[in-house]
């Protein structure tokens, strides 16, 4: 996987959203997952808007949006086909599938309805996939999933044998597009690996998260790189965008080509 380009993964994705990923990272030369964890609407709007043209997925935290209204989600709609990007909704699923399957299309939220992409943990077993799925029931639009396979946090329990059966129990399901993990754990082309815990210096900040170096996560096998606060807390906002998306494609560039 790690030495293929993107354009000649996109056939052989088995999720029909992991293959429309790979086109639009090769075409848009950016490996960006923008974790937009901001509380306000606006603040989030105003962040797609520049973001947009140059990131493949806007990820957020929907839970922690102060004021959240069904017309955001139509803005933030209007603006992923504007710009052309995904909406990932990260909210790490982790009940047994009667539950999530109530998580994921019902409540306040109805993310079923707008989230291109979510996160879940395989921690509950496979009947977590059959109840997401059901839940799309009505929903005609591609859906993918990212299996959170191994945590960036300091002492996270995502570790050896944990690892090797999440990837195996997600083998069969063709609503996951990939894992969330840190390294290269997976060798199918087909898959895309996401890692979060990225900064241009490595870091952590006092909650344990553990940060990386674009060129550092590349070489360890990311496709996308989840950069939250390294773009959220920078003054010039473009600017550290252009940055991370310069240092990742390079990254890739120079891994492809080794
Ligand atoms: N995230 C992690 N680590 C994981 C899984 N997910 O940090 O193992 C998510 C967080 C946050 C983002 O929920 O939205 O990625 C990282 O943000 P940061 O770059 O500001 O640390």
């Amino acid at each position: 996987r790690l030495k293929m380009d993107f354009s000649s993964r996109v056939k052989m994705a088995k999720n029909q959203l992991a293959s429309k990923i790979l086109r639009l990272m090769d075409t848009k030369e950016s490996m960006i997952c923008l974790a937009a964890d901001l509380s306000k609407t606006d603040s989030i709007l105003e962040l797609a808007e520049i973001a947009g043209p140059h990131i493949v997925i806007l990820k957020i935290h929907v839970d922690i949006i102060e004021n959240f209204n069904e017309e955001f989600i139509k803005q933030l709609k209007d603006l992923s086909l504007k710009h052309k990007f995904f909406i990932m909704e990260d909210r790490k699923f982790a009940d047994i599938g009667n539950t999530v399957s109530l998580q994921y299309s019902k409540g306040i939220y109805k993310i079923a309805e707008w989230a291109d992409l979510i996160t879940v943990h395989s921690v509950s077993g496979p009947g977590i996939f059959d109840g997401l799925r059901k839940a799309l029931k009505n929903i005609p639009e591609d859906r993918g999933i990212f299996v959170v396979s191994e945590m960036s946090s300091e002492g996270t329990l995502t570790t050896g044998n944990y690892i090797t059966d999440s990837l195996k129990m997600s083998a069969t399901c063709d609503l996951v597009a990939g894992h969330v993990c840190q390294s290269n754990i997976f060798s199918d082309p087909g898959l895309i690996q996401l890692t979060p815990g990225v900064k241009l210096a490595k870091a952590s900040d006092d909650l344990g998260q553990q940060y990386n170096t674009p060129e550092s996560v590349v070489n360890a096998g990311a496709d996308l790189a989840v950069v939250g606060r390294g773009i959220t807390d920078a003054s010039d906002k473009l600017a550290a965008i252009l940055k991370y998306k310069d240092q990742l494609w390079s990254a890739y560039r120079a891994r492809i080509s080794h």
